[in-house]
């Protein structure tokens, strides 16, 4: 059984009180500021996630979730270097250009963010030139992007190209995800990946990161 199985429950329960009470006595009995993220916060945030995409968890839950999460992590910061902070990799993400659909973009964020990537959010309607812009100023490992409408999809492709042209691809991989898009979709365009929700979106930049 985990060290921070208490608090793991406590972010499956969505208890924020619980859950900084918790990060605070861990604190107070010297616990590493860096493994309580890690294998109690982000280790939390990953079984909500999983939970959400096996259809236990439904939207309330998460945001629950993330509350508590986001609470413990104000309990936390201030005990923590910038360098302690354990980051499991930069994610750039935007919803393409054309389209102005951001919640379930918003989503995943919440979800990746929580999960403990470092996430640059580049919002709505994103040409392919701020996605490359973005890449060469932040250096993500993962360059996601959200379409909802069926004709903002080839966009995704657009931007692909472009990262193509600025000779970014070898540097980054791309992840796809929104209503219409699918894995058939996402082979098609040449992205290294597709995510239906946010708890499969962690999965993929992990499973992105490990290769
Ligand atoms: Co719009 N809209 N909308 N809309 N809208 C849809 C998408 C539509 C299917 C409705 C319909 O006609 N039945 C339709 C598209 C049809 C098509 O493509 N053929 C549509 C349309 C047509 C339009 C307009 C053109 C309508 C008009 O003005 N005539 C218009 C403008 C579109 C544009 O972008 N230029 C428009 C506008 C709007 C609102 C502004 C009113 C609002 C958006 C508000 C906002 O986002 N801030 C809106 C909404 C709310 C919807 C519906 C009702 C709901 C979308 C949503 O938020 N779902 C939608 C119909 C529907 O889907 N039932 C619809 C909840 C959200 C949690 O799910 O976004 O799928 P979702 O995200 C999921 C996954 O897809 C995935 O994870 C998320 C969490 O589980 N995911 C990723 C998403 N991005 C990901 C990225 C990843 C990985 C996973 O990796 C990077």
């Amino acid at each position: 059984m985990s060290e921070y199985s208490n608090l793991i429950q406590a972010i499956l329960e969505g208890n924020d009180v619980k859950c900084v009470e918790l990060t605070n006595e861990a604190l107070d009995e010297g616990a590493n500021p860096g493994d309580i993220v890690s294998s109690g916060l982000q280790a939390g945030m990953l079984i909500v996630g999983d939970k959400f995409s096996a259809g236990d968890f439904f939207i309330p839950d998460m945001l629950l979730a993330a509350r508590a999460v986001a609470r413990a992590m104000e309990a936390i910061h201030p005990r923590l270097s910038e360098s302690e902070m354990p980051t499991l990799g930069r994610v750039v993400i935007g919803t393409v250009s054309g389209d102005i659909h951001d919640i379930g973009k918003n989503f995943v964020v919440m979800f990746l963010r929580g999960a403990g990537f470092e996430v640059f959010d580049l919002g709505i309607n994103v040409p392919a030139d701020r996605f490359v812009a973005a890449v060469k100023e932040h250096a993500p490992d993962i360059v996601g992007m959200s379409a909802l409408v069926t004709t903002t999809m080839p966009v995704m492709q657009h931007v692909i190209a472009a990262l193509g042209s600025a000779a970014l691809l070898s540097q980054v991989k791309v992840i796809v995800g929104g209503a219409p898009v699918t894995q058939r979709f996402a082979d098609q365009i040449g992205a290294d990946g597709y995510a239906a929700d946010g708890g499969a979106a962690i999965r993929l930049c992990q499973k992105l990161l490990e290769e």
